[in-house]
């Protein structure tokens, strides 16, 4: 079998250089997610095909039933997802050539904010990308965003680069998320302030006694610049905890005829596509919560300040 890997492994390589991709590298954190020789495309993660079981077992802890039936999804061909969370500063360019308005900024709706005092979430009317009610350098994820906001950067993105950038589908988002684990996250537990920021004992002073936080403190009380953390096996930053991320499939309630090609889901089988699926918890998610099987329906106008996207591409 070695041999058969062996030119496996350098075929996606040549594949990887073909589509102009930088493979990991051990260049600083936060500017290793974007390329240096074209300052608009995010850096990608070329991900191999294979298969994986989507969804949660029965007896996996706090688990929904959307995430049932746990099913095979076979992804027939590789495709790359960026290395991180888009930016502030990434999303900045966006406006800044186009002069875009978030649907935060034009419905009147506002972001929802999470409100330390009240200790509940809320409509921010006066909140956006630019000014989430969190502290936010160019380099954190950008937030505040719908889902239709992330396909209006997209398209921008798409004709800027003469590639097409779409968001990850739900089941590559999940196989990319696993990384090869199908254990409830792709850490062990006791290591989850190196590996997401979630909620642990710096996050006291804002949430409500009753919450259950990591015993440990991972420095972040609200989002962390991206990449702060370590990578999960496929070398991607962050797809559990730091925030919440859009994918391309209409919500549905559980996976029964769930496509298991990794195509998006889209309105087929009773697809609710004013909801899209939001995978990854965030910053503000107790540690039992933060599974690569965890999935929401959210409204596609909806802007959270704990909720964002990456990009995908096929190969
Ligand atoms: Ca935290
Ligand atoms: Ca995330």
């Amino acid at each position: 079998m070695k041999p058969l890997l062996k030119l496996h492994t350098i075929a996606l390589i040549a594949l990887l250089l073909n589509n102009g991709l930088a493979l990991a590298d051990t260049s600083p954190l936060a500017a290793s997610c974007q390329q240096t020789d074209n300052t608009l495309a995010p850096t990608m993660v070329a991900i191999h095909p294979g298969s994986f079981l989507m969804g949660s077992p029965k007896d996996e802890q706090v688990r929904d039933t959307d995430e049932s039936p746990q099913h095979s999804v076979t992804l027939p061909r590789p495709f790359a997802i960026s290395r991180c969370e888009i930016t502030v500063g990434q999303f900045r360019q966006f406006v800044q050539d186009t002069a875009y308005k978030t649907t935060a900024e034009t419905t009147g709706k506002g972001c929802y904010s999470w409100d330390a005092a009240q200790k509940k979430w809320q409509p921010n009317a006066g909140n956006s990308w630019q000014a989430p009610g969190v502290s936010q350098t160019d380099l954190h994820p950008v937030v505040c965003v719908s889902w239709q906001d992330a396909q209006q950067f997209l398209d921008w993105l798409s004709q800027r680069t003469g590639v097409a950038y779409r968001l990850p589908t739900e089941a590559e988002w999940e196989y990319a998320a696993r990384a090869g684990t199908q254990t409830p996250r792709y850490f062990a537990d006791s290591e989850q302030c190196r590996y997401a920021n979630g909620l642990g004992q710096e996050a006291k002073a804002i949430v409500d006694k009753n919450w259950t936080l990591a015993s440990c403190d991972d420095g972040f009380v609200y989002t962390a610049p991206v990449a702060s953390f370590a990578a999960n096996p496929f070398g991607l930053f962050d797809m559990l905890g730091n925030v919440y991320e859009w994918t391309l499939d209409c919500y549905h309630d559980n996976y029964n005829n769930a496509p298991n090609d990794g195509s998006a889901w889209l309105a087929a089988n009773s697809g609710e596509c004013g909801r899209r699926v939001v995978r990854g918890g965030s910053w503000n998610y107790n540690p039992q919560f933060l599974r690569s099987a965890i999935r929401y329906g959210g409204n596609s106008d909806d802007a959270n300040s704990s909720l964002g996207f990456r990009v995908a591409r096929a190969l």
